[in-house]
């Protein structure tokens, strides 16, 4: 077998050539205009890396359990200052390796503050005061056999370390198959009077449910396949599953907990590479991770017992109450309302390194519209789907109609026979691969730019502290009190509150030295000269500034002199001043 494609492969070696040569080049800015493969993603980081050297860092920071390259991108401006200094902006997609236009939102991210750097003033700024990084392609094993198998709209979404599903022995041996070789995995369909279901009469093309007493006309038989492995059950034991997105350190929880947990936290050896990558960039205060889809922005908890300081629950609110504005139609909630999860990057993010993460669930399919009117509440359409398993026939129809007029027949693949080895006549059809959870190529230019504004809009609020000495008063002989006001203008505050009081990494300090410190603390009120003054080592407070808001300090120091005094945070800017005495 080798060796014939060996021989096959020399064979065709010239019309291989051919075509990789007639393959469009992909160049900065990035074109939005198609998905990208796996290679292709790489290929665009590597054009943007290319074309602005000054501005960015190109790294592999691991490989994927099959030995795929996990690229990330640091876009940082040298000359503002070292990356680390800088509060962090961190973005990822597509860690369920179907859910390929997260990839696009993180691209499109990356072009967006490239190109537009020096040209729009808001860009301009947040390159300069940030420092930002993107992993476009969390699941790369998972993107790559998206595009290079058939597959359904929701596969190849598993971490690819094989699993024996169905205990039988063997692993990953029975995966759906692609009967009619059009690279998609769609459903199989046999005539069946006694069946369940039966044409919809509107559109012969979608099947509902027979109401009691009526005649059936079809039996639905699942996705496409055969029985490979020949133990009576037909696609049993597809790719994995190990779902990269329960399989972070926070809070894991074993399979029998929730399926797809994996053996052991970080099983997953790109995931743990990601991991460590993150762990690094101590500075990263804000982050996001795309999936597809239904139309959410969700914020930890992922699960309904923790419980959150409400001053992070209300930091989070101001992105994600503005986020929903953007991106008009979503949903921004917290994460267990959807489902509990464990071992989530939302809750690895937020709780092990201090980061206000969220999770941005792109495309809502309502959106694919063939009416006259957009405006038909496209939430009422969500639920009423959702009351009724098997889906609602009117949504359907008009979701055929969309792929029909709008998307050119594209999205649907109709009924044909097919002679099966089990069943004998059957009927195979149904929605592409690329269809129901990615928006259709027209579609992406807006998706892609929408949620990658929020994410700005993330940066945006990200912590920029001021330093005020607002009072140098002699009060006694060779005593001087010194009043010191940090002030954040911006949403997010220096540190969550859960690592402030968890005691999760050092926290913000406010540092004076030249002088002898006899005492200095939190002023609660200035007016009344109400402080609460640290026991020991006064010269050293540790504090977080919260957003859009102050903190005052107190310092009551001996000598004359320069005094100097350092604000330190591990996730905002340091501010540093002197004060003369
Ligand atoms: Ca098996
Ligand atoms: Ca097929
Ligand atoms: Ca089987
Ligand atoms: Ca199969
Ligand atoms: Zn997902």
């Amino acid at each position: 077998m080798k060796q014939f494609i060996i021989i096959f492969s020399v064979l065709f070696f010239s019309t291989i050539s051919v075509q990789s040569a007639t393959k469009v080049k992909i160049e900065v800015p990035l074109r939005f205009d198609r998905y990208y493969t796996y290679d292709e993603v790489n290929e665009a980081l590597k054009a943007l890396n290319t074309a602005y050297p000054a501005l960015t860092t190109l790294e592999v920071i691991g490989k994927s359990d099959e030995g795929r390259d996990i690229y990330a991108l640091t876009i940082n401006n040298p000359k503002t200052g070292n990356e680390l200094s800088k509060p962090g902006v961190y973005v990822d997609g597509n860690i369920h390796g179907n859910e390929i236009q997260a990839g696009e939102v993180c691209l499109y991210y990356a072009n967006m503050l490239l190109t537009k750097y020096g040209e729009n003033d808001k860009i301009t700024k947040q390159v300069d005061r940030n420092a930002h990084y993107i992993i476009p392609v969390v699941n790369v094993d998972g993107r790559f056999h998206f595009f290079e198998d058939a597959h359904t709209a929701s596969s190849s979404r598993s971490i690819r370390i094989p699993r024996d599903d169905d205990k039988d022995g063997l692993f990953d041996e029975d995966a759906p198959d692609d009967l009619d070789g059009d690279g998609n995995i769609t459903q199989m369909r046999i005539k069946d009077p006694n069946g369940e279901y039966k044409a919809d009469p509107k559109d012969p093309r979608i099947l509902v449910r027979i109401e009691p007493g009526e005649k059936g006309e079809y039996t639905l038989l699942g996705s496409e396949g055969i029985d490979n492995d020949g133990d009576g059950r037909i696609n049993e034991d597809a790719e994995g599953y190990l779902d990269p997105n329960r399989n972070w350190g926070n809070n894991w929880m074993p399979n029998y907990v929730q399926n797809g947990a994996g053996d052991f936290p970080f099983q997953g050896v790109g995931l743990k590479a990601i991991n460590e990558f993150i762990q690094k960039k101590t500075n990263i205060i804000v982050g996001f991770s795309f999936h597809n889809n239904g139309g959410m922005w969700l914020r930890v908890p992922s699960e309904k017992s923790i419980r959150m300081d409400p001053s992070d629950v209300a930091a989070y609110d101001v992105i994600g109450k503005n986020a929903i504005k953007i991106t008009p139609g979503y949903v921004y909630m917290p994460s267990y309302d959807l489902y509990p999860t464990y071992g989530d990057t939302d809750a690895q993010y937020f709780f092990n390194f201090g980061i206000f993460s969220f999770v941005g669930e792109l495309f809502q399919r309502e959106t694919e519209t063939f009416r006259e009117k957009t405006d038909k509440p496209a939430q009422q359409a969500t639920e009423q789907s959702a009351m009724r398993r098997g889906g609602n026939p009117e949504e359907t129809r008009e979701q055929l109609k969309f792929s029909d007029y709008v998307a050119q027949g594209e999205m649907f693949v109709d009924w044909k026979p097919f002679n099966h080895p089990v069943y004998g006549e059957v009927e195979i059809g149904g929605w592409v691969k690329m269809s129901s959870r990615l928006p259709q190529i027209f579609m992406l230019p807006e998706l892609v730019h929408r949620n990658a504004v929020v994410v700005l809009l993330a940066a945006e609020n990200t912590p920029e502290i001021s330093m005020e000495v607002f009072e140098v008063k002699k009060i006694g002989n060779n005593l001087n009190q010194v009043r010191v006001r940090l002030k954040n203008k911006n949403g997010l505050p220096s540190m969550t509150a859960d690592a402030f009081s968890t005691k999760l990494y050092t926290p913000d300090m406010l540092k004076v030295s030249g002088g002898k410190v006899v005492a200095g603390g939190k002023i609660q009120d200035f007016r009344l000269n109400k402080v609460s003054y640290k026991e020991t080592k006064p010269e050293i407070q540790f504090l977080s500034v919260p957003g859009h808001g102050s903190v005052e300090y107190q310092f009551l120091v001996e000598g004359k002199g320069d005094i100097t005094i350092i604000y330190e945070s591990q996730k905002a800017n340091d501010v540093k001043t002197t004060v003369k005495l």
